[in-house]
C-alpha cells in the first residue's frame, strides 16, 4: 500500500507509530489532515536531486535544472532535469523486464528478455546530450502551453547499452522500413489503460545509427527509476522525446510512426516560419528532427561579484544536435563584439563540448556576458528568442548571465 493510502486510513494512534511519538494536540487536527512529518517525500529526496532544481510541475512531475547546476563534464545524476508526461511506472521487477520488436516492416516478432539483450549484444558507452524539445519555452510571447523550461532541460549523461541496429539486424527488418517508435510502460494522467502518455520515433537513419542505444546504465549504474530504468532508448542530439523511458516495444513501421505525440502540433513546428500567434494548419507542421545549435554558461553563477581588475574565467558547454560545434564565442557588450573561446572537442559525436575562456572588464560596473556558439554549417546561435511556433520549441538564443565588476 502507498504510503498516502495509508495516511487517509491511518488513526491517531497509528500516526503515532508512525511518526514514533505521541501527537501532543492530535485531537485538534482536522479530520483528513496529514501530518508534515508524513506527507509524501519531497521530490529532492524522492529523485536524489539536488536541493536547487525548480519543480515546474508535480502531476506529471517535471523538474529543471539551473544553469551553474550543470557545470559538470557529465551530468550527474542530481542535476539532470525530468521530463514526465504521464505517471512514473511502479514496482518494476527487471527479471520480468522483456523488450517485443513488431511493426509492420519485421519479417518475425521477437522478444527478448532483458538478460538476453544484455548477454547476446555488444555494450557500448557514449555520451549523450538530451534536451528537451521545450527547453525555453518560457521565453516565448505570445506564451505557449505547456512546461515554462527556462534553460535547464538540457543533460549529457554517459549511457552504456547496446545498439538499436544490432537488435535490429537480429530481428530482421523488411525493406520498407521508414521509422521506428516507441512503447513504455507510464501511465496515462487519466489511467486509461489503453492511453500512452507518449509514443514517438525516428527515422531509421537515426534508428541505425551508432550511437543511438537502447541504455541500461546511467554514468556506470542503473538507470534511475525517473530516467527510465530498467531500459531506455537513447538517441542524442534529437529532441529528448525521441529517447523513450521504460521502452518495452519498439515497432518497426513502414509509415512515420504515428503514436501519441507524434501528430498535430506535438513536437512539430511551422515548416516556414510564421508571425507569432499565428494559427498553422496541421499539414503545414513538420517533425522537430536534429536540435539547433546552443550553448550554456555553467560558472559563474548569474549575479557574481567580482573585483576590479581581475580577470574571469568563465565556463560551459555548447552542443549542435546532430552536427559539432566548430566556434564558441563570448560578448560583453551586448553583442556588439565577440571574442573567441578555447572549445574542446566532443568525447564522441553527439556529446555536448566544454568551453572556457577569461573575461576582462574594462571598469566597475554591471556588465552582461553572452555565449554564442557556432556549428559545423557556420549557423551560429541567435542573440535574441529565434521564430516562434505554436508549442514554444527550440529556443536557442544566446544564454547570458550579469556580473557586477566593483
Ligand atoms: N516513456 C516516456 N519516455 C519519455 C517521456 C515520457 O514522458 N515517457 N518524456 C520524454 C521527454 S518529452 C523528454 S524531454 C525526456 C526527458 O528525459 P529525462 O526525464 O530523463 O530527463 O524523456 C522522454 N522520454
Ligand atoms: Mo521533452
Amino acid at each position: 500500500m502507498k504510503r498516502r493510502d495509508f495516511v487517509k486510513k491511518a488513526t491517531l494512534s497509528s500516526f503515532a507509530t508512525l511518526i514514533g511519538t505521541e501527537l501532543v494536540f492530535g485531537s485538534q487536527m482536522l479530520k483528513g489532515y496529514t501530518p508534515l512529518a508524513l506527507q509524501d517525500p519531497d521530490p529532492f529526496k524522492m529523485f536524489n536531486k539536488n536541493k536547487e532544481m525548480i519543480v515546474l510541475n508535480d502531476k506529471p512531475w517535471n523538474i529543471e535544472a539551473q544553469a551553474h547546476l550543470l557545470d559538470d563534464k557529465i551530468t550527474p545524476n542530481s542535476c539532470m532535469f525530468i521530463r514526465n508526461n504521464g505517471l512514473i511506472p511502479e514496482n518494476i521487477d527487471p527479471k520480468e523486464w522483456s523488450l517485443t520488436i513488431d511493426g509492420e516492416s519485421v519479417k518475425n516478432k521477437k522478444i527478448y528478455t532483458l538478460a538476453e539483450l544484455k548477454s547476446k549484444f555488444k555494450h557500448h558507452s557514449y555520451q549523450l546530450t538530451l534536451e528537451c524539445g521545450g527547453n525555453g519555452r518560457s521565453e516565448f510571447d505570445p506564451p505557449a502551453k505547456g512546461n515554462q523550461w527556462t534553460v535547464g532541460a538540457v543533460h549529457c549523461a554517459s549511457w552504456t547499452g547496446i545498439r538499436l541496429r544490432d537488435i535490429l539486424e537480429d530481428v530482421g527488418i523488411k525493406n520498407d522500413a521508414v521509422y521506428i517508435g516507441y512503447h513504455a510502460t507510464d501511465k496515462h494522467l487519466s489511467m486509461d489503460p489503453n492511453k500512452e502518455p507518449i509514443s514517438r520515433g525516428c527515422p531509421m537513419s537515426k534508428a541505425l545509427q551508432d550511437e543511438t542505444i537502447l541504455a541500461f546504465k546511467m554514468n556506470g549504474e542503473d538507470i534511475p527509476v525517473v530516467h527510465g530504468y530498467p531500459l531506455r532508448l537513447v538517441a542524442g542530439g534529437w529532441p529528448a522525446s525521441v529517447s523513450g523511458k521504460w521502452v518495452n516495444r519498439i515497432s518497426v513501421r513502414n509509415k512515420i510512426h504515428d503514436g501519441t505525440k507524434m501528430t498535430g502540433t506535438a513536437y512539430r513546428v511551422p515548416c516556414k516560419p510564421v508571425a507569432p500567434g499565428e494559427k498553422v494548419k496541421d499539414e503545414d507542421m513538420c517533425i522537430i528532427e536534429s536540435m539547433p545549435v546552443k550553448s550554456i554558461i555553467t560558472y559563474p553563477k548569474t549575479g557574481a561579484l567580482i573585483s576590479k581588475g581581475k580577470s574571469l574565467n568563465i565556463r560551459g558547454h555548447a552542443w549542435a544536435g546532430e552536427l559539432e560545434v566548430s566556434k564558441m564565442e563570448y560578448s560583453i557588450d551586448f553583442g556588439s563584439t565577440w571574442k573567441t573561446c578555447s572549445l574542446e572537442k566532443p568525447s564522441n559525436r553527439l556529446a555536448w563540448q566544454h568551453f572556457s575562456a577569461s573575461v576582462n572588464f574594462p571598469k566597475p560596473g554591471y556588465y552582461e556576458v553572452w555565449a554564442r556558439a557556432t556549428d559545423t554549417n557556420s549557423i551560429a546561435q541567435p542573440m535574441l528568442l529565434p521564430g516562434w511556433n505554436p508549442k514554444g520549441y527550440l529556443n536557442n538564443a544566446c544564454h547570458r548571465i550579469a556580473i557586477k565588476v566593483k
